[in-house]
């Protein structure tokens, strides 16, 4: 008797009509002979899927150039299908769930013809852990499937989870021809299922990333009162060797990979790494909030990433433990055979660009701005030994944030859960190249969840205040903006490792220390300047006046702005929320 999940696969194969289909088993073989198939048979836009790049450089990695228009997120082609239009909200793209299913049948039609479906189970989570979610998906191209590899746990503990159940998220995904115009990313919430057509970026094509474990993950999470967030996991250790797990969210490309990973400059502070991503978060037995992060890997932003911004981060890459590190979209160092991405290192030469072309001096970036790695957690030098916890760690402090070139403090404190909600409700950052759209527009985005919240937002915030009454004790939310800039253009604070010292000042506010450091502003509370250990840092004279000024006219306009924004969830909103923005909105005078 064939199992429900033997099923499943042959009705896709009957439709995808593959030449060949394989099961995967996540080892470390398969993944050789896959990336083989992928340098030397398979091709995108007329070239290899893979080229290995010099080991002594980069050990284990291999380089992707994707089709020149599948470098993104594509959150237009992006669809939640649901019977009620309304539950899905004006936040997501809507298709009833027939509409949606004739549309991608025909898309998926003898789509895989010539070409090897991979099936691959995997767990999004630790095998021991209650939280830990079994998925199965299918592709038809080696990057993919070496990927998920890399990003989930891929094999048997996911086969045996299933078992002959039918309870696994489905995904059936096909890159198609790469035609923008028959690429589409659709959501079955009710059937934990996700289908995706035309593109091989990562959120669109590995889909146990936002796919599931943010848009399907958040429907579950809101009936079985628990989070799934677009966050960050880490615990940062003081000199006493005490450690505070915190979980933060920023947007897309603003930092969170970064923050994960800090290399501190403050002697006797250290950040251990337990997520770079993604966190589901649950009540524990104790009252108190506990993160895990379901992910196995890192998909990270390759530009900006140096010795001297996350030397952490050079570190994973250059570990060489776990077969392979995937390069995608950055440039080509000829001479080295060695990715290249802008800040790097001093420009070399001669060079490729990102689509394997001869670089030239102004010809735009080497590398695309959206240019990535991909890299197994397993290399992390900074790894936390929670990392495998199966419980996740216990929350002390939820930072949200965003890339605001003004407006947004350095770092601000909410007075209390329900003035986080508040702020996170309308809290803006400039969007980023990791989704296809104008970059640098302001854009709302609450608890950077807008493109990855698979449900109606005003129901998500009615979410998040019944999570903070969940909790014993619920965790202060702080407001971070690393990316304030000065009138001529320059970032007033120095960004990176030097981050560590808001950190700790976060970390000294939720232990206890709230009497002192802090100053009141009508949003919030700020650091007083002797709070922060501004010890060496080269800060312009007037730049940490201005990095924690909160203007009255500025956050009014932010407020009424927000309102707006917040207006299209009409009864949706919940009342809480719209009558502590106007308390908000009144304390500003
Ligand atoms: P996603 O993977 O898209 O979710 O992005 P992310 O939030 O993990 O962002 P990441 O840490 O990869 O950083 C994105 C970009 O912001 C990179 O180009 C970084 O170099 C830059 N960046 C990160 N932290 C800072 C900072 O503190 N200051 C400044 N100025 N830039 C930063
Ligand atoms: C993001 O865009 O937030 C990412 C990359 O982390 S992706 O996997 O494409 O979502
Ligand atoms: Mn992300």
């Amino acid at each position: 008797m064939a199992t429900p999940l033997e099923k499943w696969v042959e009705e896709q194969a009957r439709l995808t009509r593959p030449a060949r289909i394989h099961w995967c088993d996540g080892s470390d073989e398969e993944a050789r002979r896959i990336v083989e198939i992928g340098c030397r048979e398979e091709k995108v836009n007329g070239q290899p899927v893979f080229q290995e790049l010099n080991p002594d450089a980069f050990p284990y990695s291999y380089l992707h150039r994707s089709h020149p228009t599948d470098v993104a997120r594509t959150e237009h082609l992006t669809f939640v299908c649901h019977p009620d239009r309304e539950e899905v909200g004006p936040n997501n793209n809507w298709l009833s769930p027939e509409a949606a299913r004739s549309r991608m049948r025909v898309l998926t039609d003898g789509c895989m013809a010539g070409r090897t479906m991979y099936v691959m189970p995997y767990l999004m989570g630790h095998p021991d852990s209650p939280y830990a979610r079994a998925c199965v998906q299918l592709t038809d191209i080696s990057y993919v499937a070496v990927s998920m590899r890399i990003m989930t746990r891929m094999g048997r503990p996911a086969l045996e989870r299933i078992g002959g159940s039918d309870d696994f998220v489905k995904g059936l995904h096909s890159v198609g021809d790469f035609n923008p115009e028959r690429r589409f990313i659709m959501h079955f919430p009710e059937e934990h299922f996700v289908w995706s057509v035309g593109s091989g970026y990562g959120g669109n094509a590995l889909l146990g990333k936002k796919c599931f474990s943010l848009r399907i993950a958040s429907w579950l999470a809101r009936s079985e009162n628990w989070l799934a967030e677009h966050m960050i996991i880490i615990g940062i250790e003081d000199p006493r060797g005490r450690i505070t797990y915190v979980a933060a969210a920023l947007p897309s490309a603003c930092g969170k990979t970064n923050l994960a990973m800090l290399e501190s400059t403050l002697p006797g502070y250290r950040i251990w790494t337990l997520g770079d991503d993604i966190a589901w978060l649950h009540v524990g037995p104790d009252g108190r909030l506990y993160a895990l992060n379901p992910e196995a890997g890192f998909f990270g932003v390759a530009p900006g990433t140096s010795l001297r911004t996350n030397p952490n981060m050079v570190k994973t890459l250059q570990a060489g433990r776990f077969y392979p590190t995937l390069f995608t979209n950055t440039g080509l160092d000829v001479s080295r055979n060695a990715p290249w991405w802008e800040g790097l290192d001093e420009t070399p030469n001669p060079r490729l660009d990102w689509q394997g072309r001869p670089w030239k001096e102004g010809a735009g970036p080497a590398a695309h701005p959206n240019a990535r790695f991909t890299v197994s957690a397993q290399n992390c030098p900074t790894l936390s030994p929670e990392y495998d916890n199966p419980a996740g760690v216990p929350i002390s402090a939820i930072i949200l944030g965003g890339r605001r070139t003004s407006v947004a403090p350095l770092v601000l404190q909410s007075r209390d859960w329900l003035e986080g909600v508040c702020l996170g409700s309308i809290m803006g950052s400039e969007t980023t190249a990791a989704a296809i759209h104008q970059v640098g527009q302001l854009r709302r985005d609450p608890m950077a969840m807008l493109p990855f919240c698979g449900y109606n937002l005003g129901d998500y915030l009615g979410h998040w205040l019944r999570m903070g009454e969940s909790l014993k004790e619920p965790p202060a939310i702080f407001f971070v903006n690393w990316f304030r800039k000065d009138g001529g253009g320059d970032f007033l604070w120095p960004g990176f490792r030097e981050n560590i010292r808001v950190m700790k000042w976060i970390i000294e506010r939720t232990a206890g220390g709230q009497g002192n450091g802090a100053a009141e502003t009508p949003i919030g509370l700020v650091p007083e300047r002797s709070a922060v250990n501004l010890d060496g840092l080269d800060l312009a004279p007037g730049a940490w006046k201005e990095l924690t000024a909160v203007d009255r006219n500025e956050w009014r306009a932010e407020i009424t702005t927000g309102r707006e924004f917040l207006a299209q969830f009409g009864d949706r909103l919940p009342t809480r929320v719209r009558e502590g923005l106007d308390r908000l909105d009144r304390n500003l005078g």
